[in-house]
């Protein structure tokens, strides 16, 4: 019999105390369930006296933003805890360090990062993150070329897939992102005022198809380590320091996808910007700060690829000339493919994101919501034609204008 089941407070103290130099000896240990996403349980452990303190994560059998009712396997928590080391081996400064875990309870003991803020509640707030765009294209350029076939051996690649077989989590993106909100579909979630959007959506059969694409990428392209679910609700920042959390969803596959998920998110904090600033010119300064941003973002991951290439390939093929412009090329189309996907998902899916959801005017909400929309359908739809950066800013424009 499995001795999983989830963890009391009491429990989650004493596995603190057992995790060796964490705390004091006879340090007086106070223990807080803080979890607030869509899949788990925190513990947060702290020390009554110091400031020492540390984080136990752990997976329930179900997706707890909807219940019992949608099982999903415990084996999520060890794809997250290796995917953290493998994380953290190629970029200790932006992965929080994994100080134990149990497979059979489903739980990883971290790094606490409280004096951290989640990066998606910064950006509500309008916080300026300066370091971000440096310290995520590196993450990106790093895990994803470390774990692909340019950057490591073919055959243990293939073995390392092997520990990241991860069908039910990569079941929630298949579906939530790449079909439900093209379908009528009970997991969608949309308010009445955008009914209209959504039809639209599910009979705009161009558009299918290039979801279609997007989505066979995503099934079939084992391209490298994903963290699978890089929005910015998985990034804890200061203006300082990056650290990268949560990658349960962590899999073989596209590149793009990772880091459509981070673009995509910017422009979702883009869109609700006129629903957050207090005045033309703040929101203005926001506006160019957040486009700015995703671009440094590509333009950081793509400098970081390109030196770890020429530094690091371990492909002999892969020397050919042009073919390192051709693969470069190709991941930003899917990027920006990805990253339309991603800003659909959240305005007609299941699960929502605070930057639009929580603007408080009610015609502010809906500009935002159409805003973002119009945006990830144009990126969706002309994604293979794109050959540059500036594409993409200029496909944002045309979908905001009028
Ligand atoms: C049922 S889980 C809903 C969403 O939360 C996660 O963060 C993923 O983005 C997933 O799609
Ligand atoms: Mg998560």
């Amino acid at each position: 019999m499995s001795a999983y089941h989830p963890l009391n407070a009491e429990e989650a103290i004493q596995l603190a105390k057992s995790i060796p130099g964490r705390f004091p000896d006879h340090a007086e240990l106070e223990c807080r369930e803080i979890g607030d996403g869509n899949l788990n349980l925190v513990f947060h452990v702290t020390a009554k006296n110091t400031a020492d303190s540390i984080i136990i994560k752990q997976a329930v059998p179900y997706a707890k933003v909807v219940g019992e009712s949608w099982p999903l396997s415990l084996d999520r928590a060890r794809i997250e805890r290796v995917a953290l080391e493998t994380q953290y081996s190629l970029c200790p400064n932006l992965v929080p360090k994994v100080y134990g875990y149990s497979d059979e309870l489903a739980y990883t003991v971290m790094e606490d990062l409280s004096e951290y803020t989640i990066m998606r509640k910064g950006l509500i707030e309008g916080i300026a993150y300066p370091k971000f765009a440096e310290h995520i294209g590196e993450f990106m350029a790093r895990t994803l070329f470390y774990t692909s076939d340019l950057g490591m051996n073919q055959q243990e690649k293939k073995v390392l897939a092997g520990r990241f077989v991860n069908p039910d989590l990569c079941k929630i993106t298949e579906d939530l992102i790449f079909e439900d909100p093209y379908r009528e579909s009970s997991n969608n979630n949309y308010p009445d005022h955008i009914a209209d959007e959504a039809e639209a959506l599910r009979t705009d059969l161009p558009l299918h198809f290039e979801v279609a694409l997007l989505r066979e990428k995503f099934l079939t392209h084992a391209q490298a380590l994903l963290h699978g679910d890089l929005h910015t609700g998985s990034i804890f920042v200061t203006p300082e320091s990056t650290k990268v959390i949560d990658p349960e969803f962590a899999y073989f596959g596209p590149m793009g996808f990772d880091i459509g998920a981070v673009i995509g998110n910017l422009l979702l904090n883009y869109a609700a910007q006129p629903g957050w600033s207090q005045d033309e010119y703040t929101q203005a300064t926001r506006e160019a700060r957040l486009l700015e941003m995703a671009s440094d973002v590509w333009n950081h991951f793509e400098s970081n690829f390109r030196m770890l290439w020429n530094d690091d390939l371990l492909d002999e093929m892969s020397r050919t000339p042009g073919y390192q412009d051709y693969y470069v090329s190709q991941i930003l189309k899917d990027t920006a493919g990805f990253a339309g996907c991603k800003m659909i998902r959240r305005i007609v899916g299941l699960s929502h994101v605070a930057d639009i959801d929580t603007i408080a005017d009610d015609t502010a909400r809906e500009a935002a919501q159409r805003k973002a929309l119009a945006i990830g359908k144009n990126l969706v739809r002309h994604h293979r034609s794109i050959k540059s950066f500036e594409d993409i800013l200029t496909l944002i424009q045309q979908a905001t204008k009028g």
